[in-house]
């Protein structure tokens, strides 16, 4: 790892919001590769964080300070992750399913998916059945995405399902879902059509959906950089 990708990483784990955006900055300007200031800087980071929350060194606010700086470094990124498409390639709705407040997993599917070419409406954090039903009454997307980090709050994915269902909704758009306690077998059981186990999985998995809805083959997902 270069210092400068390092120095991103320990501004995540220090929960330092402006020495991560200097050393961002900084990756950039010396030329380190976007996803590898994403894998190694920030999502790294934001693992070690994890680990030390659960062995007790860390707390709530560490984690929060953490996830300040984590989105800071994502908002300087998103510009170089999207690309300028004249048509969506497609239409997402997303959202961290109710209860859930954890956001940058989600985000970071949403960055994807807009550098992918795809139209994404971010239904926020804590996201009720009745809201995602809503919302795909309103202005139908090809694909509903959805988040959760918490093993009391994925079963928010089943009852958006039935929700779904029960409003006559679900033969119109296909259902995916993805965070931390979330598996393939779960999705399944949910009644979801895909899982992906991280942001890039998630965009390749919307193309790979959207080309069965259109019979064409699967389109390679545009470089990130
Ligand atoms: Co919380 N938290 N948290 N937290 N938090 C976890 C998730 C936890 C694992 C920590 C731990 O105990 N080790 C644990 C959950 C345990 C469990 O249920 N199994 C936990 C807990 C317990 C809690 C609280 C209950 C703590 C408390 O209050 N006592 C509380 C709950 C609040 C609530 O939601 N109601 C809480 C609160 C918080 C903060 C608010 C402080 C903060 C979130 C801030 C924010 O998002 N704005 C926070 C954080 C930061 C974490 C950790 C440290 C990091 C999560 C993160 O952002 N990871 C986390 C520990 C950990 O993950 N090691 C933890 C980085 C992110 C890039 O990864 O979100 O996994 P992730 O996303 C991945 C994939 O999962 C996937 O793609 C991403 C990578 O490319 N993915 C998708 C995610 N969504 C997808 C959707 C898709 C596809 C893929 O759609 C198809």
């Amino acid at each position: 790892m270069s210092s400068e990708v390092k120095a991103v990483f320990e501004s995540v784990v220090a929960g330092d919001k402006t020495a991560a955006v200097s050393a961002v900055q900084a990756a950039l300007a010396g030329g380190a590769p976007v996803a590898l200031i994403l894998s190694q800087g920030l999502i790294a980071g934001m693992a070690a964080v994890g680990e030390r929350f659960e062995c007790g060194d860390y707390f709530v606010p560490d984690m929060l300070l953490a996830a300040r700086a984590m989105q800071a470094g994502l908002d300087l990124l998103r510009p170089l992750l999207q690309q300028a498409h004249v048509q969506p390639a497609g239409r997402v709705l997303i959202g961290t399913v109710q209860g859930d407040l954890h956001e940058i997993g989600k985000n970071l599917v949403v960055m994807m998916l807009e550098g992918a070419g795809y139209a994404v409406t971010d239904l926020g954090v804590d996201v009720a059945p009745e809201r995602f039903v809503e919302a795909v009454r309103d202005s139908p997307p090809d694909v509903l995405a959805m988040s959760a980090l918490l093993s009391t709050t994925i079963l928010g994915m089943k009852r958006t399902v039935e929700a779904l269902q029960a409003a006559g909704l679900r033969g119109q758009v296909k259902v995916i879902v993805g965070g931390a306690p979330v598996t393939e077998e779960y999705a399944r059981l949910v009644g979801a059509d895909g899982y992906a186990a991280d942001a890039s999985q998630a965009a390749a998995l919307v193309q790979s959906l959207m080309s069965q809805q259109s019979g064409l083959p699967p389109v390679m997902a545009p470089s990130t950089r």
